[in-house]
């Protein structure tokens, strides 16, 4: 029933197209009966069927029972086409997912020191989990996650520690999964060493051999369609002596959704694999979905804020700005070695890549962090950064009208 409520759109669209198919096909009966030539009724016949091949197989004669049909693609790791078989299996164990209320991480989720373990390693577990959340109010999609949130928890360390990491794939996922932290030396990043099939736990141990700010990210299969999903969080490797305290710090990442229905679509929303292909993203979002850091980020006048922002891609850049602020210290790409950039206004993130950035923040209202491609504001990558406190009109002096942005 709940399916069917998430698929209604879908059901509907399908049943449009049966009743416009079944009635050209007597419109085309009708007018046959005109014609008493079998061979222009042979002709029309065939029209008719070429007709609906070519509109349902753009590409051609398809090679396999896939979503897309046809679809060739030449990375080294599997196809981001759906098998059919994999499609059934997701509808044949869709109550088993979890239902999760909100999939955004909050902001705040930054842990304040390293931890560390009676042995002097750093302990991290995460669980691989495929579960069911709004992307937006009546918008429900399929996401792959550590830990039941986008972006996965925020690891923290620093140059020279041993991390001992720990994954478990919950036993409802559907595929296998991996990790790939880009702070780590050897084979995959790690991915190599930590593919987990459902119910599956392994457990590896590695060095932090450079500082700096890291994506982590499932590899495994096609590891871009499995990044798609959610599948991605950050690292912090902190250069010796540690980072200097700072008053807020912020954990932030965008990444971007790729659906079959439009852009506020309702229902269950199901993954388009040629818009992935094509770099067609429907959603792009900050922390998982639309509107995930609208009201979490809160600080007053004077603090010095810290901001861990990466890029889950797949396939787009961000182009990261605060409106109505100044990054103080941008540190870029997540280098944390060499001096940071100053007074920048907008800051490149690639996909799959991170970056830090300061500034304090010297007068109260609302600041809006988007990606300044802004056209995906539209789509979602937008957040508020709300600042509290005094008002010096030295630094600025007029009436604040809502709804004026940039
Ligand atoms: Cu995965």
């Amino acid at each position: 029933m709940e399916l069917i409520t998430y698929l209604w759109q879908y059901i509907v669209e399908v049943f449009g197209l049966l009743i416009a198919y079944v009635f050209a096909g007597i419109l085309i009966f009708l007018i046959l009966r005109q014609f008493h030539s079998k061979k222009i009724t042979a002709a029309l016949v065939v029209i008719f069927i070429g007709i609906s091949i070519a509109f349902y197989i753009p590409n051609g004669i398809p090679n396999e029972l896939a979503y897309p049909m046809s679809l060739r693609s030449f990375g080294p790791g599997q196809s981001p086409n759906l098998p059919v078989e994999n499609v059934l299996n997701f509808f044949k164990n869709f109550n088993d997912f979890e239902r999760v209320a909100d999939i955004a991480r909050n902001p705040n989720d930054v842990p304040k020191n390293i931890v560390y373990g009676t042995d002097g390693m750093i302990e991290v577990n995460l669980t691989t989990k495929e579960v069911i959340a709004e992307m937006a109010d009546g918008t429900t999609i399929n996401y792959w996650t550590f830990d039941g949130t986008v972006p996965g928890p925020f690891i923290r360390g620093r140059v020279g520690d041993t991390v001992r990491l720990t994954i478990t794939n919950d036993p409802t996922s559907l595929h296998p999964h991996n990790v790939d932290f880009h702070a780590v030396t050897g084979p995959g990043g790690g991915a190599a060493a930590t593919i987990v099939a459902p119910g599956e736990t392994k457990s590896m141990t590695f060095k932090l051999l450079n500082p700096g700010l890291f994506i982590y990210h499932c590899a495994f299969g096609n590891p871009g369609l499995h990044m798609t999903h959610g599948m991605y969080g950050l690292i912090l490797v902190e250069p010796e002596g540690g980072l200097p305290p700072v008053d807020q710090e912020f954990y932030i990442v965008q990444g971007e959704f790729y659906t079959e229905g439009g852009l506020g679509r309702e229902g269950l929303q199901l993954f388009d694999t040629q818009g992935y292909l094509d770099g067609k993203a429907q959603y792009v979002v900050f922390n998982g979905r639309t509107g995930a850091l609208m009201d979490h980020m809160t600080a007053k006048v004077g603090d010095k804020i810290r901001m861990y922002v990466g890029n889950g891609g797949v396939n787009l850049i961000s182009s990261f700005h605060v409106i109505g602020e100044i990054f103080d210290f941008v540190y870029r790409e997540g280098d944390l070695v060499t001096s940071p950039a100053q007074g920048l206004q907008t800051t490149l993130i690639p996909a799959g890549g991170a970056v830090m950035v300061e500034f304090t923040v010297e007068y109260p209202g609302n600041y809006i962090l988007v990606d300044h491609a802004l056209a995906r504001v539209d789509r979602g990558a937008w957040g508020i950064l709300h600042v509290e406190g005094e008002a010096d009109p030295s630094i600025y002096n007029g009436d604040v009208q809502t709804g004026s942005g940039h």
